[in-house]
């Protein structure tokens, strides 16, 4: 069995509902989900005039590969509607579920890189991952999770909500 940290977010729609849904999907199709962090509200990062995100990283054991796990994340955020552009900035989006960790695996495909490559930046992603994998040590960086959080220059709003 294999642990992985995943990342879910969405900024259109029902974003309490769409999250509601993709942990049920992931635990009926892609493994069992041990932890969860709470859900944030958080502002658009990496974009200006967008509206907030809700957030929530989880943590699952799974039999999938790398490759067979973000196949089945991305069916899944696009039988929740998501809708890809071939635009390369970040549009809005019901559903998207990043994979952040695995393992302690490294991947560096065209298709898939594992540890997410920005995930050290995001204060959306580091702060629930840290709720959930504060002693995690980041396979490339060589730092906890924690520690991440504690040097992460990111300013963005993250507020914790009760839904
Ligand atoms: N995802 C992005 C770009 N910006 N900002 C927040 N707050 N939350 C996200 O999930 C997010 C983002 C690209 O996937
Ligand atoms: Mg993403
Ligand atoms: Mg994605």
């Amino acid at each position: 069995m294999n642990s992985a940290y995943l990342c879910l977010g969405g900024n259109i729609g029902n974003r309490e509902n769409a999250l509601h849904l993709a942990l049920i999907k992931i635990n009926e199709i892609v493994g069992q989900i041990t932890s969860k962090s709470k859900v944030y509200e958080t502002e658009a990062w990496g974009v200006e005039n967008q509206k907030a995100y809700l957030n929530q990283c989880v943590k699952i054991e799974t039999k999938l590969t790398p490759n067979e796990l973000i196949s089945a994340l991305l069916a899944i955020e696009k039988s929740l509607g998501r809708e890809r552009t071939f635009n390369h900035t970040y549009e809005p989006r019901t559903l998207d579920i990043d994979i952040l960790l695995y393992n302690d695996i490294i991947v560096n495909t065209d298709d898939l890189i594992i540890p997410h490559p920005r995930l050290q930046l995001r204060r959306f992603v580091l702060i629930p991952l840290n709720e959930i994998a504060s002693n995690y040590l980041h396979p490339l960086l060589n730092k906890t999770i924690f520690n991440l959080l504690i040097e992460c220059e990111d300013n963005s709003e993250v507020k914790q909500i009760k839904i």
